[in-house]
């Protein structure tokens, strides 16, 4: 059975937000228009709250951009977004949901970010949504929205160690930095994932 995650469709992911990924909204009838295709489709939600360590203005003296160690671990200093009960953290009102069976929220531990519909970036907890596409007999996964570079780069990783198949219909995605997800692409291949355009799902 075949899943499709819809990643992080929200105002400030999209135009003029607090941290627009370039031509994301390019992203939204490309999933409104494939979810038919699928047994069954969940959406995620970046949510985080206001303290969230992986925003710059939480850190004195640091930029947005920066690189920083948050606990052991590398952590990109973001403006700060999908704050969580802000207009930024709402779905686009554009977005389709009708088929959207569950949201899994992530980003909500104020001292670890979580790029992953499944797990925090150290891999301490998870979201639930591996047991759950478990429990509905999903073994293929099909990912798209934003960011390429880094929700569903981190989610594809996750699902790849889960044991599922995975496709990322590349006109659904869009990135923060293209030419990183270019690179991100090709280890991605090598690791067995299938990449595919809207057009070719069945
Ligand atoms: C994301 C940066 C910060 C994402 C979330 O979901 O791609 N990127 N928070
Ligand atoms: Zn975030």
């Amino acid at each position: 059975m075949k899943a499709l995650i819809i990643v992080d469709i929200q105002y400030d992911f999209l135009e003029g937000g607090a941290l627009a990924v370039p031509d994301g909204n390019n992203v939204i009838p490309v999933v409104n228009k494939i979810q038919y295709h699928f047994d069954l489709v969940v959406a995620t939600q970046d949510w985080h709250p206001a303290k969230h360590k992986s925003f710059a203005s939480n850190h004195q003296g640091k930029n947005v951009f920066d690189k920083i160690i948050l606990n052991g671990i590398e952590q990109i200093l973001w403006p700060d977004h999908c704050v969580q009960g802000s207009n930024g953290a709402d779905f686009h009102k554009d977005f389709n949901m009708k088929r959207v069976e569950s949201i899994f929220r992530k980003g909500m531990e104020t001292e670890i970010d979580s790029y992953s519909a499944f797990y925090d970036n150290g891999h301490i907890k998870s979201t639930g949504l591996s047991p759950y596409l478990r429990g509905k007999n999903i073994d293929e996964i099909y990912i798209a929205g934003l960011a390429g570079d880094f929700c569903v780069y981190y989610s594809t990783k996750d699902a790849l160690n889960e044991g599922f198949k995975v496709t990322i219909i590349e006109d659904g995605v869009r990135s923060i930095d293209q030419k990183n997800f270019l690179v991100i692409k090709k280890e991605l291949i090598e690791r067995g994932v299938n990449f595919i355009t809207s057009s070719q799902l069945e």
